[in-house]
């Protein structure tokens, strides 16, 4: 693991989330700091810290973990649309250096730019929709 890795931390249960879906090598769990509702990340279960020093068979897993929550989030926010996203270095804002996708349910008219700031969620509305989400996940 990296060591002061925030995701590995929350991979091993050292530090709290809303949990999603987890298998044997993969994690989807709640964003902190949703842009919009129901908004969730993936990220493989093995550190790299981005998408260049991945490994293709955790890149593969992680993909089709976020497909399952892509679909499950789908079904639950009923959005307007949804986009993945997957930031690589600072220059693209990434800010967690541990490989994540995120998956982003879309309003109409949301105006969502691609950087946008950090705000704190309603903890209690991000565990609400972790639970329905969580729900419903498909093997
Ligand atoms: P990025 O900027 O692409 O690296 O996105 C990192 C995301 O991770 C950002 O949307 C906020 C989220 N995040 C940061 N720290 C935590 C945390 O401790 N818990 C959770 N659930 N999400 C976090």
């Amino acid at each position: 693991m990296g060591n002061d890795c925030i995701f590995c931390k929350i991979v091993e249960g050292v530090i709290p989330s809303f949990k999603i879906y987890e298998d044997e090598n993969t994690l989807a769990f709640m964003d902190i700091n949703p842009v919009n509702p129901g908004h969730c990340l993936v990220v493989p279960k093995n550190h790299a810290p981005n998408l260049f020093e991945s490994e293709p068979e955790d890149l593969a897993n992680t993909m089709a973990t976020v497909r399952k929550v892509a679909r499950a989030v789908q079904q639950v926010a009923k959005p307007y649309g949804l986009n993945l996203l997957q930031a690589n270095g600072a220059g693209a804002a990434q800010s967690v250096f541990h490989l994540h996708f995120h998956i982003i349910p879309r309003g109409r008219d949301d105006d969502l730019r691609m950087n946008w700031g950090l705000k704190s969620g309603n903890k209690d509305e991000i565990a609400a929709l972790a639970a329905k989400i969580k729900a419903a996940v498909e093997d």
